[in-house]
């Protein structure tokens, strides 16, 4: 029976992760943990428990209390907020970092991380950028995702720990809100059109951006974890994409269902800025080749599916 453990279960992902990985994992148990309490019941199989990421006692005790085998590591100040406070950011995604490799060190753990496109920055070829590239990135978000992928590197080639990770796009999805990022509007887009008819959008119209769509974010991570360690190379740090959008070719995909949708311009520059400093497309080869990654969402499927689920939740009072 399958232990794990996510920190910051209560966000955008872990909220999916949580069921997802009791699907998975026939019989197993899933330690949800976060600083904050998930907004709805889990599900059989999960149990919440309040925890700090950067509380290295506790984060030992409750991996070592569970015997947990496996931590989805997921805590995390994100690119937006992480800029208006960027010394808590650090201290978030680095000292978190360092206490669950640590407790992960001490009880035998395997640990999956993600990275994230932010990791890259201005002087990084963006379409495609290369698995193996320059990484300067310009955000304190940025710095820790960087800093992040080396740290679980040395913690694999130093001490053994069986660190991977993923360099995700960004995600969309229905269940829970996106915590304070600059991919957000690709979320906030589609509540938007569906209450509103119309949003307006912080992002240049012809921005364009990595994305993915939830469902093929989990997979990935969960398929990663479950690749045979002789035929990974990376580890830490794979690319992996699913489609491209701007502001203008997503709302002509939600023109396809909603006709009338309005979209107006009103560009923040602080996340234009941050936009434009990161990838355009990914190149995923390493980690079609390593360990077999291959999305299923594209944009098309993407905006039928969430529609749809969006509409089922609204009109169960869910969303909006
Ligand atoms: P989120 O902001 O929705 O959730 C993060 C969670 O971490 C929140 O529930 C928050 O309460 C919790 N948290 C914050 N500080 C904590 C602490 N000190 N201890 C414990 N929990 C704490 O983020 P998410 O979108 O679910 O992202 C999860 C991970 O995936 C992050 O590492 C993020 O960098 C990465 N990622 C996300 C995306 C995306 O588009 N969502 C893209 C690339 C990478
Ligand atoms: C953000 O915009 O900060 C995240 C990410 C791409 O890491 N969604």
């Amino acid at each position: 029976m399958k232990r794990i453990l996510i920190t910051g279960a209560a966000g955008q992902i872990g909220t999916e992760l949580v069921p997802a990985l009791l699907e998975r994992y026939d019989g197993a148990t899933v330690v949800a943990t976060d600083i904050k309490e998930p907004t709805g019941p889990l599900p059989e199989g999960a149990r919440f428990e309040r925890l700090d990421c950067t509380d290295a006692v506790a984060c030992e005790r409750v991996i070592q209390t569970h015997g947990i085998e496996t931590i989805y590591h997921l805590a995390a100040i994100l690119s937006a907020s992480g800029e208006k406070a960027p010394q808590k950011t650090w201290h978030v995604n680095m000292d978190g970092t360092l206490a669950i490799l640590e407790a992960a060190r001490a009880n035998g753990s395997a640990v999956f991380t993600p990275s994230s496109i932010a990791a890259f920055g201005l002087s990084t070829p963006p379409d495609p950028t290369p698995q193996d590239t320059i990484q300067r990135p310009t955000t304190m978000y940025g710095v820790t995702k960087v800093a992040g992928e080396l740290l679980c590197d040395y913690y694999h080639a130093r001490f053994g720990v069986d660190t991977r990770g993923l360099r995700y796009p960004g995600l969309i999805s229905y269940v829970a809100p996106p915590g304070g990022g600059t991919t957000d509007w690709a979320v906030e887009i589609f509540h938007a059109a569906l209450r509103d008819g119309r949003y307006t959008c912080w992002l240049g119209a012809d921005t364009q951006l990595d994305m993915m769509y939830m469902p093929d974010a989990l997979r990935a991570a969960m398929e990663l974890m479950d690749a045979p360690a002789e035929d990974l190379v990376h580890r830490n740090a794979f690319n992996v994409t699913a489609m491209q959008l701007t502001p203008e070719r997503l709302t002509a995909a939600l023109r396809e269902h909603i006709p009338s949708f309005e979209i107006v311009y009103e560009v923040d520059p602080v996340r234009q800025r941050i936009a434009e400093s990161w990838p355009r497309r990914l190149d995923d080869t390493a980690a079609r080749e390593e360990w077999g990654w291959a999305p299923t969402y594209d944009l098309a499927a993407l905006v039928e599916d969430m529609l749809a689920r969006l509409e089922e939740r609204m009109a169960a009072g869910r969303g909006g």
